[in-house]
């Protein structure tokens, strides 16, 4: 500790603040970021500071103009699981669907076997690749949900694993149990029992030993009717879990509209919403979180009604969607050009997309998302002189520091 007004002080950048204005990213130039007790403690002009950086704080680095960004936001992660489902791509090449393989007891299943044979450090292990393959694409904080076990103890173990990648990497992990993944083989053709298992046995073991923040339901002909989804999003609110919703990914079932209604924070996919839940979106407040990497993996050809989302103002959010089915993807400045390019956000929106609304999505709009004074410190340096180059770029990873509670992290 220094007994100077700043633990650290960051001059010569160009602070994409990403705060609403009139500036495009809130963009400033020649300007400073300061930092005590890991948080941000002031940010403007570098003319406006009131003495020498080494007088106002105990550390003072240069980012040489280079531009720094609030850390990115990764709001939808199946990251922990064992095994990969790379033979079922080339299946996929040769002309199978993804619900044929889902059928014929592929997809999900295989992967939920795989899992439930794996011990707790080979889970670790395998899961911990990805999510570092992730910070080093700048995501400083990160969901993780559970839903490739299917039975309590695998529940649990997947949970554990991802605080366990919290513990160990600079990064926050968000926690979302999603036991309603799919129906698992023991429960063929008895949903309805296999959602009273989840209700009245695993979701309050998961709630008892603090593994969940928010609960998840894949809402979807493959997965749970409405009935179903609505059980689970009856449950979470017992226990007072915000919900999320997988919904309107191959069909409109009317998913997104119930999550609305159960007043979630975020629902999910959306490539088949209507006009009616796009209404009910805007009136319910909650993020739409896009998955450009399912769409594109999956060769989807219905785009999400984007310019209806844009147009009632509904907050939009990009995610990986890291899973080995859909979206076996570990980078968000992937999918950053993949929005713009698919779905045709614009540059601005595809980087709200992982910072302020991702943080919407998670419900932390308040604690990070923006560079602003009380927000958490986490911020990345990128050798670029525009943000753009962000969502231009395919492949090129421009980060230089990443920046969690105010302390630098390499990343090797
Ligand atoms: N929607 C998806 O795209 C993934 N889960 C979900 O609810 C697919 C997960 C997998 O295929 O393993
Ligand atoms: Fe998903």
């Amino acid at each position: 500790m220094n007994n100077k007004r700043w633990d650290a002080l960051w001059i010569n950048c160009l602070l994409a603040t990403m705060e609403k204005g009139e500036k495009p990213y809130g963009l400033m130039t020649e300007a400073a970021l300061a930092v005590r007790d890991g948080k941000i403690a002031w940010i403007g002009k570098m003319d406006a500071l009131k003495a020498s950086p080494e007088a106002l704080a105990g550390e003072v680095f240069s980012a040489k103009g280079y531009c720094i960004t609030p850390g990115f936001i990764d709001c939808h992660t199946h990251l922990v699981y064992a095994g990969d489902r790379s033979h079922e791509f080339e299946m996929r090449l040769q002309g199978v669907t993804y619900e044929e393989i889902a059928r014929l007891g592929g997809g999900i299943r295989s992967t939920v076997s795989a899992t439930r044979d794996a011990s707790e450090e080979e889970l670790f292990q395998q899961s911990l690749k990805r999510a570092r393959a992730l910070l080093k694409s700048g995501v400083t904080t990160i969901e993780i949900k559970s839903g490739y076990g299917l039975d309590l103890e695998t529940e649990l173990k997947i949970l554990r694993v991802a605080r366990r990648i919290e513990e160990k990497l600079p990064m926050t992990v968000v926690k979302t149990f999603l036991g309603a993944h799919t129906v698992p083989s023991e429960y063929q053709n008895r949903a309805n029992e296999y959602i009273d298992f989840i209700c009245q046995e695993v979701l309050p073991e998961v709630v008892k030993q603090k593994l969940a923040n928010h609960v998840d339901v894949f809402c979807e002909k493959i997965g749970f009717d409405l009935l179903q989804t609505e059980k689970i999003f009856v449950a979470a609110k017992k226990y007072n879990l915000p919900i999320k919703c997988h919904s309107d990914q191959l069909s409109d079932l009317g998913g997104t509209i119930l999550a609305a209604k159960y007043k979630a924070l975020s629902v999910d996919h959306l490539e088949f919403l209507s006009e009616a839940g796009v209404k009910a979106l805007a009136a319910s407040g909650a993020v739409a979180v896009l998955l450009p990497g399912a769409f594109y993996f999956l060769r989807e050809t219905h785009l999400p009604p984007i310019e209806l989302l844009r147009r009632d103002e509904v907050p939009m959010a990009i995610a990986t969607d890291s899973n080995p089915g859909t979206s076996p993807v570990t980078s968000l400045l992937f999918m950053l050009n993949m929005a713009c390019t698919l779905f045709r956000l614009t540059p601005e929106e595809a980087l709200q997309g992982v910072t302020i609304n991702a943080a919407r999505a998670l419900g932390l709009g308040e604690t990070c998302g923006t560079l602003t004074v009380g927000k958490a410190a986490d911020f990345v340096v990128w050798d670029i002189r525009n943000p753009v180059e962000l969502t231009y770029n395919i492949g090129l990873n421009p980060l230089v520091a990443i920046i969690k509670h105010g302390k630098q992290h390499s990343l090797l």
